[in-house]
């Protein structure tokens, strides 16, 4: 019944439940969605390379996810592949459900070989485009899927109503086998070998060898409006990304309604989501048009400099009559255009309207100032290692580079057991203070430790992230799990805490979970703290995450009732 009234994305694997009917106001009317992940082996081949990969319900990249807006969602997870597993719901704020957000050892232990869990939340105050992927290793290469997010029934979109919604995920194709490539990396501690091929929906594309097969097509009418839900699911990598002869209105990011604005080109960082809408020209019969991503890089280190393509192509209502028509190619900025970078950036304002305002903190309890970047650790190889200087490659927050736990910090806290998991004394701002974007200090050795910084309930935070040149200035994309973050303001160099705070936007800032700190600059978010739990908080670029660039926030639990982290489902997964 209620299935019937969702738009044309197919819903794989759902039935609902209805509750509270009696309770609650037609328009408010409470469902409860029921969802099964099977993670299992899968053999998919792309560039002429058959491999066997984790996925999820048999289907590469994983199926859709659709609620609406209030919704409860019951997401049963079984475990079939050797991997250890768990899932993260991508933006989804977990109010008070953060045993559902799914980063490994963070709020949950893995979901072992055989065993099952049920992901249990409920959607509040969130539409939009988000996703899904796996939150351990490096899993996420292959388990990642949509997760769409209607408005409450008969809540319009503050935008062209679409004719049709298609999700794009980006993602990266390795040809070899993800988890090798992470583990031979983190034991030499070399850079990781790069992928082999950015995909569109899981597909390559023509411009690769033995993949033209392999592409993804967008089927279109002339003269309509499509909702494009653009999700960057890819493991290292930022991505431009454009469409040939057609511009592109972005309404929305994060799950979050934007001012509209008109771009012929969108720039898309691991763990964020972009919606635009598609005006498609009143007649173009039978004309192809490619769209083509490839990445915005910043770092020193190599990059899968490639480009995947997809095609946009108007149907053809007399085939016999049109001869084919030519294909074009959209331009892409340079693989280093940071300038790009920060026109696109400043262009995102919330929408900031009465029926979505942007709620940005004014007061804040407490500031901090956290460097983040590159560094190394010694090498403890006896044959040598391949990182800098015969060292290892790390990577860091406020020189502390993360130690991932043996158990999971959340159950730790809950439990009142954290002794000898992790410390609470996560610093606030840079233990001593370097030229952070100047030249580099000759010592980049970075601490170790598992510390998570205490945040008395709903604090409201001021977080300056500080890229540092160390080893590189590079553009880190930042994803704040449990909240999402206004982007107050950025800039390049050093943050000058007398000077730059004048120039905040506390206005119309882009609300959003995950945000590229500027290749050699900075950025300041707010959050207000008004949701218990463990949240972690990490660069979205995987090999950064693996080399330690991550911390969590350990947000108190209020004095009233609903203010309370609720106590562990049964299932929980045991270390
Ligand atoms: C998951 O696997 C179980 C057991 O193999 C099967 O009964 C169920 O239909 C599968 N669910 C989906 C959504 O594929
Ligand atoms: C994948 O291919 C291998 C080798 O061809 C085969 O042994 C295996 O059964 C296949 N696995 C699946 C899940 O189809
Ligand atoms: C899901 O969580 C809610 C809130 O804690 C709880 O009331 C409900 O029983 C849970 N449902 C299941 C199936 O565990
Ligand atoms: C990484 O690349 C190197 C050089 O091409 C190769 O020797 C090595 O086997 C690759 N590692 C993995 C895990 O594929
Ligand atoms: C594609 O194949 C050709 C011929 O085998 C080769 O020269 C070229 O380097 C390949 N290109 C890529 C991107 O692998
Ligand atoms: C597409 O854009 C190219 C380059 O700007 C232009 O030469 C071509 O005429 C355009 N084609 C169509 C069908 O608009
Ligand atoms: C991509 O990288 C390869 C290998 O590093 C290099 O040879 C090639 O010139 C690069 N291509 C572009 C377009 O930058
Ligand atoms: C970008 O790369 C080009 C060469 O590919 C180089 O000439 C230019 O200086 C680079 N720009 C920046 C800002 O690094
Ligand atoms: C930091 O380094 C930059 C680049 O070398 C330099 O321009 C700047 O003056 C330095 N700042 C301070 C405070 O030393
Ligand atoms: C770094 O090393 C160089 C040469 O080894 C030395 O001249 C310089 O003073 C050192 N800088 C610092 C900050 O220690
Ligand atoms: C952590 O730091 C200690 C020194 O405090 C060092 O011995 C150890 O190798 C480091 N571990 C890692 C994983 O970097
Ligand atoms: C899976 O997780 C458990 C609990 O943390 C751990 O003991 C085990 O070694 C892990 N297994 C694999 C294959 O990583
Ligand atoms: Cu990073």
């Amino acid at each position: 019944m209620a299935s019937s009234t969702l738009p044309p994305l197919c819903t794989i694997g759902i039935f609902l439940t209805l509750t509270a009917l009696s309770l609650l106001p037609q328009h408010a009317l409470a469902i409860t969605r029921h969802y099964e992940l099977n993670i299992t082996m899968l053999n998919v081949t792309r560039l002429c390379h058959t491999k066997s990969l984790v996925a999820v319900n048999g289907q590469f990249p994983g199926p859709r996810i659709v609620a609406r807006e209030g919704d409860r969602l019951l997401i049963k997870v079984n475990n079939h592949v050797p991997n250890n597993i768990t899932i993260h719901w991508h933006g989804v704020r977990q109010l008070r459900s953060g045993w559902a957000d799914g980063p490994a050892y963070i709020t949950q232990c893995p979901i072992q070989t055989g065993q099952s869990y049920v992901y249990n939340y409920t959607i509040v105050g969130q539409r939009g485009t988000l996703f899904y992927h796996a939150h351990i290793s490096w899993l996420r290469a292959t388990v990642y899927g949509p997760l769409i997010i209607l408005p409450k029934r008969d809540v319009p979109y503050p935008f062209t109503k679409p004719y049709k919604e298609v999700p794009i995920i980006f993602g990266e194709w390795f040809n070899a086998d993800p988890e090798a490539i992470v583990s031979q990396a983190l034991q030499t501690g070399a850079g990781p070998n790069v992928s082999d091929a950015y995909t569109i929906n899981g597909l390559p594309g023509p411009l690769y060898n033995c993949s033209a097969k392999d592409t993804f097509k967008l089927k279109v009418k002339p003269g309509k409006t499509y909702l494009l839900r653009f999700i960057n699911a890819a493991l290292n990598d930022e991505l431009f990304f454009s469409i040939a002869n057609h511009t592109l209105t972005v309404v929305e990011a994060d799950a979050i309604y934007v001012k509209p604005f008109e771009t012929d080109k969108i720039l898309i960082t691991p763990g964020q989501t972009t919606n635009v809408l598609l005006k498609t020209k009143p007649k173009f019969p039978g004309a192809t048009f490619l769209m083509t991503a490839r990445p915005y890089a910043t770092g020193l280190g190599t990059f899968d400099n490639s480009t995947v393509a997809g095609i946009l192509e108007y149907e053809n209502p007399s085939l016999h009559s049109i001869k084919k028509l030519p294909l074009f190619r959209p331009a892409l900025p340079a693989l280093n255009d940071t300038s790009f970078a920060t026109n696109f950036s400043n262009k995102l304002r919330s929408l900031a309207s009465p029926q979505f305002p942007a709620n940005v903190p004014q007061n804040i309890d407490k500031h901090f100032l956290f460097t983040v970047g590159l560094g190394t650790s010694p090498c403890d190889q006896p044959q040598g290692c391949q990182g800098p200087n015969g060292s290892k490659f790390a990577a860091s927050i406020n020189n502390i580079s993360f130690v991932q736990p043996n158990t999971a910090l959340l159950q730790s806290h809950f439990s009142g057991q954290s002794s000898g998991v992790y410390s609470p004394d996560f610093p606030f701002s840079p233990l001593h203070w370097f030229n952070y974007t100047g030249n580099p200090p000759n010592n980049t050795v970075v601490g170790n430790a598992t510390k998570v910084l205490v945040l008395p309930f709903n604090t409201s935070v001021e977080l300056v992230m500080q890229d540092t040149s160390i080893l590189g200035a590079e553009s880190h994309p930042i994803h704040l799990h449990g909240f999402n973050f206004f982007v107050v303001g950025q800039g390049f160099g050093n943050y000058d805490p007398n000077k730059d705070p004048k120039n905040f936007n506390l206005v119309d800032p882009i609300e959003r979970n995950t945000f590229g700190v500027p290749s050699g600059g900075w950025v300041a978010i707010r959050f207000l703290a008004d949701n218990p739990g463990v949240w972690l908080m990490h660069c979205h670029l995987e090999v950064h995450t693996s080399w330690g660039l991550k911390m969590a926030w350990l947000v108190l639990d209020g004095k009233l009732p609903n203010q309370k982290l609720l106590p562990p489902p049964a299932d929980l997964p045991k270390c």
